[in-house]
């Protein structure tokens, strides 16, 4: 078998919890790659290994793993379920040629992979469901099956029945101690017969529908061979036309001998599964061609340096090559060495061709999701549609050190993770941190100390309150100053009126005859201007229309200084005299969800005194955009309490509409924020 036919590139997906890590590491310890099977709660897998995995008990970053699966040569890309991470997952995806979903046994969250499905299915990935944790009592396969079939239809089936033995049966243990193969029907236990039969049919029935032989046979009453079952088991399942369902408990390491017969069998190797470029020209698998490979994951290591996993489309990598980086504009990088990765071990290879997932040393200026290749041969790979960050927290250093250095720091983490992103808050001039959610932020946070030991403090980003007048005054203002020798002197009468919303401030002099000289004309509106930067409640003051249009000077004590001082002392009188107000963000809010969701979701941002605009299908089907305009201050954790509400299904974007007056003025002076 070449070297390409024997690999098998894999990730291990599905919602948070649900044991994907353990599975890995049954995985690893069956296929005997590492001695012993570690566990996720005491920090002991390979993929869990990054401090903030252990740390929490949960994977924050895709990792990398491989094992040899009989004559297979499997990498494994262990992926984070917490839908805070799905960005990192759909980069990491790009570089593997099926996964396995594994769900808990419990119909109730069957809905939690949802976006994955589709996500996998609109690319037509080949996967299966692994139903986990089939070990705890009340483990319920049926009902799950049922819950996976009505949700994604019944090309979604059971491959496998389990066998629970009622002896074995307790208050930790559900019994399950093996597993019915539905396809050939071996050593079926008496009281599974009838059940399995059916499932056995079901089965055969899903397979039918893309094979015409065995709709034949099924016709005619006719039984299929096992071996034409399974050979059109595989070649269904690797073309994501059947989505076979398979049972398993990582804890006991019950069913995982057919999960890895599974990857073999059922999914292609890298040779057989397409791959296209950016225009949709096919790729070629050849390890004599041009290299052509795609960035799938970067992480940084404060010593010694930037590390990026690559997915290898054609050609052959060796360690020290020399590459172009066609998204970087054709930037010529050197590889530092080669690495298979077993976890954070780093195994140094000398070379990797087509098919193979690596580690590429010291590419410093390559960033995730860009195509490298080789002697600048111009491919460029589609990109990973990366959705916008919903969440952000205003980052401020905790000692006074240098603001740069720790954008700098910062930086580097965002140049791990494409899904955050740093920015600089309009108005409040605070330092941003954008992500996917609180706890994806939070864990950036949390590596920004570990890695670089800079501490930071973290709040929900000040909300850029604004104030306005709702009514107009003149006021007279002079400021006279007498001090032994040299006097100060201005006198000024300005007039105030509202302005439309949205207009700014705008200042004129009407002076007429020279009462205030035109060189002091700046001074008086730097004066006004500087001043209606904090208004009666702190927030800059804006729409207004400020107009000098008399006043008096002196020959002698008249200055710029002064004139600014009487402006100053003239918009600090009028403002509390204009009725001001407190104006407050609005922003307009899409939000998208499953039809099923779409009146709570119109409480929810009705209970946030949002003004529903209208809801529409979205443009993915079987769910709603509702449009709304809703007060910024409400939205600081929108999307956690909308992922709540919504099994984790909601998304949402938003961006600023509008400036509104806080009704009944609620928010108190910007000292007291
Ligand atoms: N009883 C039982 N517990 C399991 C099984 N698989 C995993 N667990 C436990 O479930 C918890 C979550 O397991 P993980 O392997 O971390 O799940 P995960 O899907 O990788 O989680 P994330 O990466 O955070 O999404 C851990 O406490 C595991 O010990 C199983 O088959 N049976
Ligand atoms: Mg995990």
């Amino acid at each position: 078998m070449a070297d390409i036919d024997r690999q098998r590139n894999i990730a291990f997906v599905g919602p948070h919890h649900a044991g994907k890590t353990t599975l890995v590491e049954a995985v690893l310890a069956h296929c005997g790659a590492i001695p012993r099977r570690g566990s996720v709660i005491d920090g002991t897998t390979v993929c869990d290994h990054e401090p903030e995995d252990i740390a929490h008990a949960q994977s924050t970053t895709v990792a990398f793993a491989h094992c040899n699966c009989g004559p297979i040569d499997a990498t494994i890309v262990d992926c984070p379920g917490f839908i805070d991470f799905y960005e990192e997952t759909k980069m990491a995806l790009a570089g593997v040629d099926a996964a396995v979903i594994v769900v808990d046994a419990d119909p109730a969250r069957a809905s939690h992979t949802q976006n994955l499905v589709d996500y996998l299915e609109a690319r037509k990935m080949p996967h299966c469901f692994v139903v986990n944790k089939m070990d705890r009592p009340g483990a319920d396969f049926e009902a799950t099956l049922e819950a996976l079939q009505s949700l994604y239809g019944r090309h979604v089936v059971a491959e496998q029945w389990p066998i629970v033995d009622k002896n074995k049966q307790s208050d930790k243990s559900s019994g399950f101690c093996g597993y019915v193969d539905l396809a050939d029907m071996h050593d079926v236990p008496p009281d599974l017969e009838e059940r399995t039969k059916r499932a056995h049919v079901e089965l055969l029935e899903a397979m039918a529908d893309f094979d015409d032989h065995l709709m034949e046979e099924l016709l005619e009453g006719v039984e299929p061979p096992p071996d034409e079952v399974e050979r059109d088991l595989c070649a269904e399942c690797s073309h994501d036309q059947i989505v076979p369902v398979l049972v398993a408990s990582a804890a006991t390491g019950e069913g995982v001998d057919a999960l890895v017969r599974a990857i073999e069998k059922w999914f292609p190797s890298p040779a057989e599964a397409a791959q296209v470029d950016a225009e949709g020209r096919p790729i070629a698998a050849d390890p004599n061609g041009p290299v052509i490979a795609r960035v799938i994951k970067t992480s940084i290591h404060p010593q010694s340096g930037k590390l990026s996993v690559v997915r290898v489309l054609s050609g052959t990598i060796k360690g020290d090559a020399t590459l172009t980086d066609i998204s970087q504009g054709g930037e010529k990088v050197r590889s530092g060495g080669l690495y298979r990765l077993q976890g954070k071990k780093q195994e140094p290879i000398p070379e990797a061709g087509p098919g193979a997932i690596v580690a590429i040393a010291r590419l410093e200026a390559v960033k995730t999701g860009d195509t490298l290749t080789s002697n600048g041969h111009k491919v460029l790979l589609p990109r990973v549609p990366l959705s916008e960050p919903c969440f952000a927290i205003a980052i401020k250093p905790k000692e006074r050190i240098d603001e740069a250095k720790i954008f700098q720091m910062l930086a580097r983490i965002v140049d791990e993770d494409p899904s955050l992103r740093l920015a600089r808050a309009e108005i409040t001039n605070e330092f941003l941190l954008l992500g996917s959610g609180e706890q994806h932020v939070g864990i950036a946070v949390e590596r920004l100390g570990r890695k670089y030991k800079v501490e930071v403090d973290t709040a929900p980003p000040e909300i850029p309150y604004q104030e306005t007048i709702t009514s107009g005054t003149e006021i007279h203002s002079r400021y006279k100053h007498q001090t032994g020798g040299h006097g100060q002197f201005a006198d000024v009468w300005l007039r105030f009126e509202p302005r439309e919303r949205g207009s700014g401030v705008t200042f004129e002099e009407k002076i007429v005859g020279g009462v205030v000289p035109k060189q002091f004309f700046p001074a008086v509106e730097k004066g006004v201007r500087e001043t209606l930067a904090h208004g009666p409640s702190g927030y800059p003051v804006t729409d207004l229309h400020v107009t000098l249009f008399d006043g008096q000077y002196h020959d002698v004590d008249s200055s710029e200084q002064s004139f600014k001082t009487a402006a100053g002392m003239g918009v600090r009188d009028a403002l509390p005299k204009c009725h001001p107000v407190v104006l407050e963000p609005i922003a307009h809010v899409t939000v998208t969800v499953p039809t099923t969701y779409t009146s709570t979701v119109i409480q929810q941002l009705t209970g946030k005194r949002g003004q529903i605009l209208g809801m529409n299908p979205a443009e993915r089907s079987g769910y709603d955009a509702i449009e709304a305009y809703v007060p910024q201050v409400e939205l600081s954790r929108y999307i956690t309490e909308l992922r709540t509400a919504t099994q984790g299904l909601g998304s949402f974007s938003s961006r600023h509409e509008r400036y509104d007056p806080v009704p009944g003025n609620r928010v108190g002076p910007k000292a007291a924020v």
